[in-house]
């Protein structure tokens, strides 16, 4: 009896621990540091996903929901499209406040839902440009240890770098319009602020940044 007791019980220990991990209701702290003089950040979006589901990629053109983000700093539509019930997103959070110059966003992403593989994806607009934004994408999420990096200003590829305050968030009396069928497709690391149209008004080189924009940390909790 002991010996086959032994047994049972020892089945029951390897089936435990030879079951995938869910990783529901892990959370991580997040930090995002604005590197930049005087670009400011738009309430960050972090997301924890499985691979299948990507934020952004290099190369390839913007979704309409990252376009909302680069454009307006609007994390609405991604929130949308994760409550719709996308299917390999596992938790996400949006910061209420905008960083600026000199600060850290500090925030938190809980796992909720049951996670093959988790990644993590994180966007910010910056805010005084046409479709710039900062983050990264489909980082492996290693429970065990801390991510932190250095991260470029990307241009979402969705709008031209007119650099009109008519066309700019962040502008005073902006009316933040779109220029459709103008941008240059694609996201890639974007190219700065050039003070193309300072006389109209629009943007002066000061807000123009060098890599790197952001400083961005991930760890468990
Ligand atoms: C953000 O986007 C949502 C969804 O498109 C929209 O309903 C909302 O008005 C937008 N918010 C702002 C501040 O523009
Ligand atoms: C996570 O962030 C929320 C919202 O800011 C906060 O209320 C909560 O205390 C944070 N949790 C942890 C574990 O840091
Ligand atoms: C200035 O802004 C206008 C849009 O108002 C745009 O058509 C033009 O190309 C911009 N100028 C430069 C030099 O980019
Ligand atoms: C160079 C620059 O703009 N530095 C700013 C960094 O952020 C601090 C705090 O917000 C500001 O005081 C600095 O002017």
């Amino acid at each position: 009896m002991l010996t086959l007791r032994f047994f049972a019980s020892a089945t029951l220990f390897l089936v435990a621990i030879a079951s995938p991990v869910d990783h529901v209701a892990q959370t991580f702290a997040i930090t995002v540091e604005n590197l930049s003089y005087k670009q400011i950040f738009t309430p960050v979006l972090t997301v924890i996903h499985e691979p299948s589901v990507t934020i952004f990629k290099t190369g390839t053109p913007a979704s309409l929901e990252l376009q909302y983000v680069a454009e307006d700093g609007n994390a609405t539509t991604f929130v949308q499209l994760f409550e719709s019930g996308l299917s390999g997103i596992c938790g996400w959070s949006v910061g209420s406040e905008l960083t600026f110059p000199g600060k850290t966003y500090n925030g938190n992403v809980t796992i909720t839902k049951p996670c093959q593989d988790p990644h993590i994806s994180i966007v910010s607009m910056l805010g005084i440009s046409n479709d710039a934004f900062t983050g990264i994408s489909s980082v492996p999420l290693d429970v065990q240890h801390k991510i932190s990096e250095q991260v470029t200003a990307y241009d979402a590829g969705t709008e031209e770098n007119n650099e009109d305050c008519v066309y700019v968030g962040a502008c005073a009396g902006s009316h933040n319009l779109r220029t459709p069928g103008l941008g240059e497709g694609f996201v890639h690391v974007h190219r700065g602020i050039h003070g193309l149209n300072v006389t109209k008004p629009g943007l002066s080189v000061e807000y123009d940044w060098r890599f790197p924009v952001a400083y961005i940390t991930v760890s468990s909790t």
